[in-house]
């Protein structure tokens, strides 16, 4: 049996790749952090009793901050693959949390890399890296390819340069199994619920449904590839499978903007939507009139990606991995999705209680 550790299992790429490898019949083990409040939701239906039979799932409290933990872990649990997907993942509060930042994405993956080292296990552990279409940043080819010139633009992915640039030099130093996936961005009804998709997807529905009156957005120009986590675990897990190491670009390889990621969740959810004006003024306005979108400038970054597109044909022509969920899927099952949980939310509220109360 095949043994994997996963930091950040419980976000949402952790849960979709632990269900993956756990149906493959894999031991996985991922590390979480201590949290006042329950943080394990993407990952409570996998888990189960330790004391049962065949259990095949485990978790450790661990912190990528904190080397001796992450040392512990990986010399109690001995893995075959390591998915190092732990990190502070959102773009903008990396501008504002630019330090800790750097810790977790940066020397977060050193110090994985380096407890696989001190342990001697080079020889025995796999490891993949988290990498991100952030590093194209102001981009200087289009489509971007592995051999695309990087030009990080925020924090975050300054971070994940150096993360980048480590594992490629303790493959090539140390002669470690280690790769890194350039992943463009993908999304899922458990996307979390302040990234532009899934912020549109849950406003969206609790607009239809009362629950909200308008949402407010930043920069609507911005254009991304968008993809489904389910179809880019699967890249992750293939990424690990292959006898050399190398870097993959993973991508659906269609582009589309804010705006329009906007106008397709109204579509779905049968709201009608009419743009005016342009930029900072714009709105997205009902059938009655009423603003329900609005362009919020305090959602600008201080230095934006406008633009990203990917070309993943050297995955696809390695690892025969091609994305299979297209752009009106994923908008679909993300809007329906939260669509449920609105009408949940809505029916609480009608007889007086706090949806909050009823969120496990
Ligand atoms: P999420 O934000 O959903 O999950 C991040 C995970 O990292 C969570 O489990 C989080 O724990 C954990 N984490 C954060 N800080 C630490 C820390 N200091 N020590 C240990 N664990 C920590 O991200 P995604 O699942 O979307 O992304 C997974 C990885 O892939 C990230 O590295 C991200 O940067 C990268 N990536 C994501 C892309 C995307 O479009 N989704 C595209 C390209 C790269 P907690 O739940 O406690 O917060
Ligand atoms: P991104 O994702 O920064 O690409 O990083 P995000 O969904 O946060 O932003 C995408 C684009 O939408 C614009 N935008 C808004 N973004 C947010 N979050 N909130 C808004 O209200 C809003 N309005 C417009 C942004 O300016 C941006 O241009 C994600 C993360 O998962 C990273 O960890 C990962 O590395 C990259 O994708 C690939």
């Amino acid at each position: 049996m095949k043994r994997a550790l996963i930091t950040g299992v419980t976000g949402q790429d952790g849960a979709y790749l632990a269900e993956l490898l756990l149906g493959k019949g894999y031991e996985v083990h991922g590390i979480k952090r201590r949290a006042s409040s329950f943080n394990t939701k993407r990952i409570d239906h996998l888990y189960r009793d330790p004391h049962e039979s065949d259990v095949r799932f485990f978790l450790h409290h661990g912190d990528v901050t904190d080397s001796s933990s992450i040392i512990r872990i990986m010399q109690q649990t001995q893995p075959d693959e390591v998915y190092n997907l732990a990190a502070q993942s959102h773009v903008a509060v990396s501008f504002e949390q630019p330090e800790y930042t750097a810790d977790t994405n940066a020397l977060g993956t050193l110090r994985v890399l380096e407890a696989i080292r001190i342990l001697g296990m080079q020889q025995r552990t796999r490891f993949y890296q988290a990498s991100t279409s952030e590093l194209y940043g102001l981009v200087r080819e289009t489509p971007q390819r592995e051999t695309t010139q990087f030009y990080p633009r925020s924090p975050y992915a300054i971070a994940k340069l150096y993360a980048y640039w480590i594992t490629v030099n303790y493959r090539e130093a140390h002669g470690i199994h280690a790769s890194n996936g350039i992943l463009f961005n993908h999304e899922s009804p458990v996307r979390g619920e302040n990234f532009v998709t899934r912020k549109i997807t849950r406003g969206l529905a609790r607009i239809k449904l009362g629950l909200q009156s308008c949402l407010y957005l930043g920069n609507l120009d911005a254009r991304r590839d968008w993809g489904h986590a389910r179809d880019y675990v699967i890249a992750q897990w293939l990424i690990l499978q292959q006898g050399q190491p190398n870097d993959y670009v993973i991508a659906s390889g269609i582009q589309h903007s804010v705006r329009e990621f906007v106008s397709a969740v109204a579509r779905e959810l049968e709201i009608p939507i009419v743009w005016r004006g342009t930029g900072l003024d714009e709105q997205g306005l009902d059938v009655d009139g009423r603003v329900i979108v609005a362009v919020d400038p305090r959602y600008f970054r201080p230095a934006e990606v406008d633009t990203l597109l990917g070309d993943s044909s050297k995955a696809k022509l390695e690892l025969g991995w091609e994305a299979t969920t297209g752009f009106d899927e994923l908008v679909r099952e993300m809007a329906e999705a939260d669509l449920r949980t609105a009408q949940r939310d809505a029916l609480v509220t009608k007889h007086g209680y706090r949806a909050d109360d009823f969120n496990e």
